[in-house]
């Protein structure tokens, strides 16, 4: 059971930490994936994570006596580069280990085909080895985006299910992600173990069917995501979340994203974009989400540099195909759509204007939170 007085020293820890923190959006984010299951998900490369996920439910402890269990996976995880994420879990109150109630997962994802670089789905292994049950786990895991619904599916192999379990078990789920937004997204999910008797502290549990399902949310103009959610599954382990039980529990998942980079910076930044014309006006591109100058004026034939100054990555697209709002975007008439491509932080992206008119642009991953601008060129 958590006494929240011994762990209240923690609390200023992780507030300054997630203060501390800035990270990239894209890849990190609750928004992929599903409450429990992470498929294919192996974060940015180059990033250090610290996700915490608690799952919360009252029990009986005497006549009119209730009390608060809550169920923490802590998640520490390192992307590395080729979509390998590398990391542990760790979770207390675990069904896993009926004896010790704490749970440590260590593992490795390899995400080997990825919908962010090209392929039609994601598919990933991920290998696992989980102290509490003393079994070596595995996951091969895909998802098939339609539109904005992406349909997560798993098969899981379990070494040993659960401690004093001494039989190998497997496990398959499937879910869905419904993307309303950038920022916004339902998900939920089911697992079910092949045989879901499974001998835990001194009998056998017939468990259930585990189940989840959620609302999942980017926190805006930081790099932080998280899941509110209903589960009856206590831990996101691949075996905790393989195991229902006919407790409904009310949980979130905070994610915090450590870019290292940021602290070591050896990146060389790119210079990209044509530079025939005089560079007239400069832009910066911030961690607000915003462009500094959002309109600047020029004269026909002049350019326009725009450099990342954030430790986000943006874009600049002045591309109506790409936009998700019509209003973000407009050209005159006889000019050529364009697109930065992804600027990482301390890029620079330079662009000629030859034809005059108005022209509004505006960053990919953040058009949904309002990082739009206007070029105005003067004939
Ligand atoms: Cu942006």
């Amino acid at each position: 059971m958590i006494n929240l007085r011994e762990r209240a020293h923690l609390v200023p820890v992780v507030l300054f930490a997630s203060l501390l923190t800035v990270g990239p959006l894209a890849g990190q984010s609750v928004l992929d994936r599903t409450p429990n299951l992470s498929g294919g998900w192996t974060g940015e490369e180059g990033t250090v994570y610290f996700n915490f996920l608690h799952r919360f439910w009252r029990v009986d402890v005497a006549d009119d006596e209730k009390k608060i269990i809550n169920s923490p996976t802590f998640l520490v995880g390192v992307s590395l580069p080729g979509r390998v994420l590398l990391g542990l879990n760790y979770a207390s109150n675990s069904l896993v280990d009926g004896e010790e109630f704490n749970e440590t997962e260590f593992y490795g994802r390899w995400a080997f085909l990825a919908t962010s670089a090209g392929a039609p789905v994601d598919v990933a292994v991920t290998a696992a080895f989980n102290e509490a049950a003393s079994s070596g786990d595995f996951e091969l895991s895909l998802a098939v985006p339609f539109g904005p619904v992406t349909l997560h599916g798993v098969g899981r192999l379990l070494g040993q299910v659960a401690e004093l379990d001494d039989e190998t078990g497997w496990a398959v789920g499937g879910g869905a992600v419904i993307r309303l937004t950038d920022g916004v997204a339902f998900a939920g999910d089911v697992v079910t173990l092949g045989d879901r008797d499974i001998a835990v502290g001194d009998g056998t549990h017939e468990l259930d069917v585990a189940w989840s399902a959620g609302l999942q949310l980017a926190i805006p103009a930081t790099p932080h995501t998280i899941s509110f959610h209903v589960s009856n599954a206590r831990t996101s382990t691949l075996q905790g979340s393989s195991f229902g039980d006919g407790q409904t529990r009310y949980g979130f998942e905070f994610t915090i994203p450590f870019t290292l980079s940021r602290y070591f910076g050896s990146r060389q930044s790119r210079s990209t974009g044509d530079i025939a014309g005089d560079v007239a006006a400069e832009v910066t591109m911030n961690d607000q989400l915003r462009y500094t100058s959002e309109t600047v004026r020029i004269r026909t034939g002049q350019a326009v540099r725009w450099t990342n100054t954030s430790s986000l990555i943006h874009t600049v697209t002045a591309d109506p195909a790409k936009a998700s709002n019509p209003s973000s975007v407009s050209l005159p008439s006889n000019a050529q759509p364009f697109d930065s491509g992804d600027l990482r932080p301390g890029d620079v992206f330079t662009h000629t204007f030859s034809e005059p008119g108005t022209y509004r642009y505006f960053c990919i991953p953040h058009e949904g939170a309002g990082m739009v601008a206007t070029v105005i060129v003067s004939g």
